[in-house]
C-alpha cells in the first residue's frame, strides 16, 4: 500500500561537492529525509521496474534512512533494491554494484570523512547508472525540485531485515541483501596480482592499515588479512562503529595520527595506509615518509602498467584543479591526455565513460580508475602494494626515484574551518574582485604572473561550471588556489592550496612548510585572511 504524504519544501537541500550533508537532527526533522529522496526520484525518469542500489558507511542513522529509502523506492515504482548487508556499502563498492547489476542508480548514505553520531553529520548522494555521482545537471534539478516539493510517496511495510543475506519481496518489489565485500573483492582480484602481493607480504613486507572504525573495516579484513596475508594485529580500528569511535574518519595526519606515529617511529612497518568514512579516500605512508596525495596520484599513474589491470597503459590522466601538477608531468612523458577538472568526483564521470582517461585523482586523498566511477581507497592501496611487490623497493626509494625523474612538487593545503559564512564569502568576493589587477604585482619575493577564477567546460557534453576556485600563478611556476569547501555542515571552510615545483634533486629533502613559506605569506596578504576571518593560523594543515 502506498501513502502520499503532504509536506512543505525545505529551503536548504542544495547538494554540495558530494551530495547533501547536514547534521543528523536536521535529517531527523519529520519529512526532511523523505523530501530530499523524493526530490531525487522526481528528478529522474524511467525508473519503473528498474533496480536501485542502497548502502552507506554505517554511521548513526544509516539503518533508519535505508528503511525509508526502501519504502520510498517501492512507492516510486522501482522493481528491485540491492542493499549491502547491515546497510553497509563502501562508496566504491556501491559504484561497482550499480555497474555490475546495470542498476538505474544508487543512493549512497554517507558524510564521508565528517564525524558521525546523534548530533554529528549525515549525508545522501545519488549516483547514476554509470556508477558515478550525479552530474551537476541532475543535482541542480534535484535542488530545484526540493524548493517546490509538496508530497512524498512511501509504501507501508515492515522494516526489512538488513542483516540477513538473501532475496525478499515487499509490496511487489524485489529486495536483495548482498555481502557488501564479495563482489568488490572479486573486482580487485581482476585488477591486481594478488599472488605477487601475497608473496611479498609472506616474505616479510609489513603492511599496516587503519580503517578508522569506518566502512573499510570489513573490506580490509577480507582483502588485506584473509586474501593477502597481512598481519591482523596491524589492521587497526577494523570494526565499523556508528560514531567512528568518536573520531573524524578522515585519513589525514591529524586524525590518523596513531598510524602516522607508528610509521614514523622505530621498527615501523614498510607500508601504512588508511581510508575514510565511506572508503573512497586513501592515505599512504611509507616507513618514515608521508606521500602527498598529489604525488601518490603521479606515482600510481607512472607505475600502473606494473599491475595486470593496467598493463596496456593509460588512456589519459585526470586531476582536480587544486591537485598539484605532478601528474601532468607523468602524462606528458607517457604522451597521454591530461585533464584538469573542478573539485569533486562527479566531473570525472564523462571523461571515464568516454575513454579519455584511465586514472583520476584529487589532492584530498582521492584516487581511482575506470574500474568504477568513484574514487577508491582500497584500490589505491592495492595498486601501491602491487607496485611495491613488483619493484621490491621501499616507498622512500620509489618516491625519491620519482622526484629525481620528474622533479618534486612541494605541496600543502591549509584549511580554515568553521568560519563565519558571510565573512568567508566576502573574503572570496574581495579576492575575486581584484584578480585583474594582480598580474605583475610583487608579493614578498614572488611576482604574480596571472590570476583567474577557474571555469571548466566538460569536453564531452559541453556543460560549463564556473566559479570553481581562484588561481594565482607566480613567475617560476608556483601556484596558490583558494576555494570554499562544499562538504561542511557548520559555517564555512576556506581551503588554500599551495605548490612549488623543484626540479633540482639536491633540493628534494627540504621541509615542505618552509619551502612553501613565501606562498603562505602571499596567501595571507592577498586574501587578507586576518582581516576577514580574525584568524592568524589554519585549523588543519595537510
Ligand atoms: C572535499 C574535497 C574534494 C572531495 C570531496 C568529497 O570537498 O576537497 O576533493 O571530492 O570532499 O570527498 P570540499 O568541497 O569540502 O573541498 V568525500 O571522501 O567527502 O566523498
Ligand atoms: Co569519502
Amino acid at each position: 500500500m502506498t501513502r502520499t504524504v503532504a509536506i512543505s519544501p525545505f529551503p536548504d537541500q542544495k547538494p554540495g561537492t558530494s551530495g547533501l550533508r547536514k547534521k543528523v537532527p536536521l535529517f531527523q526533522t519529520p519529512g526532511y529525509t523523505e523530501a530530499f529522496i523524493q526530490s531525487i526520484f522526481d528528478s529522474l525518469e524511467g525508473m519503473e521496474g528498474e533496480s536501485l542500489v542502497i548502502g552507506g558507511d554505517g554511521r548513526f542513522y544509516n539503518r533508519d534512512v535505508i528503511q525509508i529509502a526502501i519504502r520510498m523506492a517501492a512507492a516510486n515504482g522501482f522493481g528491485r533494491v540491492v542493499i549491502g548487508k547491515g546497510g553497509i556499502l563502501s562508496t566504491p563498492a556501491a559504484s561497482h554494484l550499480i555497474r555490475k547489476r546495470q542498476a538505474f542508480g544508487g543512493l549512497i548514505l554517507s558524510a564521508s570523512h565528517n564525524p558521525g553520531g546523534p548530533t554529528e553529520d549525515f549525508g545522501i548522494k545519488y549516483n547514476i547508472s554509470n556508477g558515478g555521482p550525479a552530474p551537476e545537471k541532475i543535482t541542480d534539478a534535484i535542488y530545484a525540485r526540493s524548493r517546490t516539493i509538496d508530497r512524498y510517496l512511501i509504501a507501508e511495510f515492515d522494516d526489512v531485515d538488513l542483516d540477513k543475506i538473501g532475496d525478499f519481496e515487499a509490496d511487489g518489489m524485489a529486495i536483495e541483501v548482498v555481502d557488501p565485500v564479495a563482489e568488490y573483492a572479486e573486482l580487485m582480484e581482476t585488477l591486481f596480482d594478488f599472488d605477487a602481493i601475497r608473496a611479498h607480504v609472506a616474505g616479510g613486507f609489513r603492511v599496516a592499515f587503519d580503517a578508522m572504525h569506518a566502512v573499510t573495516g570489513p573490506y580490509a579484513r577480507e582483502i588485506l588479512v584473509r586474501r593477502l596475508g597481512v598481519d591482523p594485529a596491524l589492521v587497526i580500528n577494523a570494526f565499523p562503529l556508528e560514531d567512528f569511535g568518536g573520531h573524524h574518519p578522515d585519513p589525514n595526519l591529524v586524525h590518523a595520527k596513531q598510524l602516522y606515529d607508528q610509521m614514523m617511529g622505530p621498527d615501523a612497518p614498510d607500508f601504512g595506509a588508511a581510508s575514510d568514512g565511506d572508503g573512497d579516500r586513501n592515505l599512504v605512508i611509507g616507513r618514515g615518509i608521508f606521500v602527498t596525495p598529489s604525488d601518490s596520484l603521479a606515482i600510481l599513474a607512472a607505475n600502473a602498467h606494473l599491475a595486470p589491470g593496467y598493463k596496456a597503459g593509460l588512456k589519459g590522466i585526470a586531476r582536480s584543479m587544486p591537485t598539484s601538477g605532478a601528474a601532468d608531468r607523468v602524462a606528458a612523458k607517457l604522451g597521454v591526455e591530461m585533464h584538469e577538472t573542478p573539485t569533486g568526483w562527479k566531473f570525472f564521470g564523462n571523461l571515464l565513460d568516454a575513454g579519455r582517461c584511465t586514472i583520476c585523482g584529487e589532492e584530498s586523498a582521492g584516487a581511482g580508475s575506470d574500474h568504477v566511477r568513484e574514487k577508491d581507497g582500497l584500490w589505491a592501496i592495492l595498486l601501491w602494494l602491487n607496485i611495491l611487490a613488483v619493484r621490491r623497493q621501499s616507498v622512500r626509494e620509489i618516491v625519491h626515484g620519482h622526484w629525481a625523474e620528474y622533479g618534486r612538487t612541494y605541496y600543502s593545503r591549509h584549511d580554515y574551518e568553521a568560519l563565519d559564512t558571510e565573512s568567508a564569502n566576502q573574503l572570496m568576493a574581495a579576492l575575486d574582485g581584484k584578480l585583474s589587477l594582480l598580474p605583475g604585482r610583487k608579493v614578498g619575493s614572488l611576482t604574480i604572473e596571472k590570476a583567474d577564477n577557474f571555469a571548466y567546460q566538460d569536453p564531452i557534453d559541453g556543460s560549463v561550471s564556473r566559479n570553481q576556485g581562484i588561481r594565482i600563478f607566480f613567475e617560476g611556476g608556483s601556484r596558490l588556489v583558494f576555494r570554499l569547501s562544499g562538504t561542511g555542515t557548520s559555517g564555512a571552510t576556506l581551503r588554500i592550496y599551495m605548490e612549488r615545483y623543484q626540479p633540482d634533486p639536491t633540493r628534494h629533502d627540504e621541509e615542505t612548510q618552509s619551502v612553501l613559506a613565501p606562498l603562505i605569506l602571499a596567501a595571507r596578504d592577498l586574501a587578507e585572511i586576518g582581516k576577514w576571518t580574525g584568524r592568524d593560523a589554519p585549523t588543519v594543515i595537510t
